[in-house]
C-alpha cells in the first residue's frame, strides 16, 4: 500500500492501529502481517527506547503497516528523531495548552510552518522519496497528534486546534477519566469521559483536523467510529499475547 497514512485519514478512512509496547522488532512485523493497517510504538509507557523504535519502524514497514510512534511527555526532540527514523505520524502525550502544541509542531514541521531541523535520511527512504521531494512533502505527509487527556487540555481545546500545522488530536481516555475525576476513577469508558471524548471528536472535525482515540473494547471501537474518530488504537501487544495463550489453555481444558 503506497497511500500515506495522512492521505488515508484525510480521506476519512478508519484506520485501526495495534499498540506496540514490547521492544522486539519482529512483533511489529507480525502485527502487520496479521492485518493491522498501522502499528503505534509507545515510548511513553511501553518498553520502547530509541534503538527498539529504530528497528521497529523498519519492521513495521516490512510487515506492510503504517508507522506511528508516541514520545514520552515533552520530549519534542525525540519527535523529530522519530520522523527522521521513518515514522509517518508522531503522538505527543499530555498536550495541555496551545504553547505545548506549538512546541510540538515546531519539532515536527519544516519552515515556514515549524522549525524542524534537516536530516531525514531514513525517513525519506521509508517514505519512498528522494530528499528534495521529502522536503516538499513531509509537512503534509507526516502527521502530529496532540493528546487531549486532561480537563486543562479540554478547556483550551479550541486554542489547541487553531495552532497552525497541528494535524490531529488523539484522546487518551485512561488519563482523561483519571484527571476528570481528580484521581478517583480509572474508567476509560465512563460517561464523563465519553461525553468529553464525543465533544473532542466533533470540535476536531469541525476544525478540519483528524481525531484519534485509544479504545478499550470492541464496543468502544464502534462507539468511537460513530462519534467521528478515525484513527483508533485497539490491541495492545502484551495483552494480545497473554490473552491468546490463556484462550488456548482454556480450549484444551488446562486453565
Ligand atoms: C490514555 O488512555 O491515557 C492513553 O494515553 C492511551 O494510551
Ligand atoms: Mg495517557
Amino acid at each position: 500500500n503506497t497511500t500515506t497514512l495522512a492521505a488515508r485519514l484525510r480521506a476519512d478512512e478508519v484506520i485501526v492501529t495495534a499498540w506496540s509496547g514490547l521492544a522486539p522488532a519482529i512483533l511489529c512485523e507480525l502485527l502487520g502481517r496479521a492485518g493491522y493497517p498501522a502499528i503505534t510504538l509507545d515510548m511513553q509507557h511501553g518498553q520502547h527506547d530509541i534503538a527498539s523504535v529504530r528497528e521497529g519502524l523498519a519492521s513495521t514497514a516490512l510487515g506492510g503497516a503504517h508507522r506511528v510512534a508516541r514520545i514520552p511527555v515533552g520530549e519534542n526532540a525525540t519527535a523529530s528523531r522519530l520522523l527522521d527514523l521513518g515514522a509517518e505520524a508522531v503522538i505527543a502525550p499530555m498536550i495541555n495548552s496551545a504553547d505545548d502544541a506549538r512546541a510540538f509542531v515546531d519539532a515536527i514541521k519544516y519552515p515556514p510552518v515549524g522549525a524542524r531541523s534537516w536530516g531525514p535520511h531514513r525517513g525519506a527512504m521509508l517514505m519512498g522519496r528522494p530528499p528534495m521531494d521529502y522536503l516538499r512533502c513531509a509537512n503534509d505527509e507526516t502527521l502530529g497528534f496532540a493528546m487531549i487527556e486532561t480537563p486543562e487540555a479540554f478547556e483550551v481545546l479550541d486554542e489547541i486546534l487553531q495552532v497552525p500545522g497541528l494535524d490531529a488530536v488523539f484522546v487518551g481516555p485512561a488519563d482523561l477519566s483519571l484527571t476528570l475525576s481528580n484521581g478517583a476513577e480509572l474508567d476509560p469508558e465512563n460517561d464523563a469521559t465519553r461525553k468529553a471524548a464525543a465533544e473532542i471528536a466533533t470540535r476536531t472535525r469541525a476544525a478540519g483536523k483528524i481525531a484519534g482515540k485509544f479504545c478499550t473494547s470492541v464496543e468502544d471501537v464502534a462507539w468511537a467510529t460513530e462519534a467521528g474518530f478515525r484513527f483508533l488504537a485497539y490491541g495492545v501487544d502484551m495483552l494480545l499475547f497473554t490473552e491468546a495463550a490463556s484462550d488456548l489453555l482454556t480450549s484444551i481444558g488446562t486453565h
